[in-house]
């Protein structure tokens, strides 16, 4: 990252709307060092509008240019040129002094596997030229993508920290789908995600499951809270295992692929001043 930075204007850094916290390298500040850098709120469409807007107001309070994007359906994208030339304007005023006008901008785009990276970069492009799936690790090498005359991107491969802050970072970037699921326990992480779900969105969880969140025991641990939400949520979906109790291995997946793919609504892990334990 840090050779390519002296070949690019400036950075965008993706980031997932629903968790802007653990989706941010901890190291970025000191990487990106003087570059410019735009904050790109990417998924806004998965996450709480509310949140987004505080997350915003966040970002510009310290001091960093924002945009919120679904690169999805492409709302917000069509900004980023704009957002582009305003958080270059000297260094643009520098080079039409200098006689170079209509010199190309180079943006580099990093965030975590699965992000949104290179489906963003083809919004921007409005062509597929970078390889995007469901699925995080799909882009292995740098790739320039050309988006017109002005602008070029640098898509990059999702990077994930060697060592995350906490557990709950690596809890939120496993239900985003930006850590390979095979690399994990599944049930386990659906069981962490159902005791969150019923902390921060008790009524989307009881609907979409038909189910009633008991009141936690004093000292009950999460994932046991969790594995009996889950286990009431195979239950009322009919999902039997084998010997006829309630198939949590399946309910598991369902959960996190329901998640993932926006069934259970917008919805935000992280909020603007919170501190993750
Ligand atoms: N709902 C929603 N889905 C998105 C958005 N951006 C990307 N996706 C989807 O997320 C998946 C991953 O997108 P990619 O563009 O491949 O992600 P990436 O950051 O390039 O991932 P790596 O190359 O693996 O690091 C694809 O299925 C996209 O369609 C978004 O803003 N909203
Ligand atoms: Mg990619």
């Amino acid at each position: 990252m840090e050779a390519d930075l002296a070949r690019v204007d400036m950075v965008a850094e993706l980031i997932d709307a629903r968790i802007p916290i653990s989706s941010r390298n901890p190291d970025i500040d000191v990487l990106v060092g003087k570059k410019p850098r735009l904050v790109v709120l990417n998924r806004a469409g998965q996450a709480d509008s509310d949140a987004n807007a505080a997350w915003t107001d966040y970002f510009q309070g310290q001091g960093m240019a924002v945009l919120e994007t679904d690169s999805k359906t492409g709302r917000g994208v069509d900004r980023f040129a704009a957002a582009a030339r305003s958080l270059l304007r000297e260094q643009l005023a520098r080079w039409q002094a200098k006689g170079q006008v209509g010199r190309p901008v180079r943006a580099m785009v990093v965030g975590v596997p699965n992000v949104g990276k290179s489906t963003f970069i083809n919004r921007l492009a409005r062509r597929r030229s970078a390889k995007a799936e469901d699925r995080p690790g799909v882009t292995r090498g740098k790739q320039w993508v050309v988006v017109d005359a002005g602008l070029a991107l640098l898509d990059t491969p999702g990077i994930l920290w060697p060592r995350f802050e906490n557990e709950r970072v690596g809890l939120h970037l496993a239900y985003t789908g930006a850590v390979k699921d095979d690399v994990m326990d599944v049930e386990g992480l659906a069981c962490q995600l159902m005791s969150d779900l019923a902390a921060h969105y008790p009524e989307t969880l009881e609907e979409r499951y038909r189910l009633r969140i008991p009141p936690r025991e004093e000292g009950q641990a999460a994932a046991a809270f969790g594995y009996g939400l889950l286990e009431a949520a195979a239950q009322g979906r009919g999902m039997r295992a084998r010997g006829g109790e309630a198939d949590t291995q399946r309910m598991a997946r369902v959960l996190l692929d329901e998640l993932r793919s926006g069934k259970l609504g917008r919805l935000t892990l992280e909020f603007p001043g919170e501190r993750m334990q």
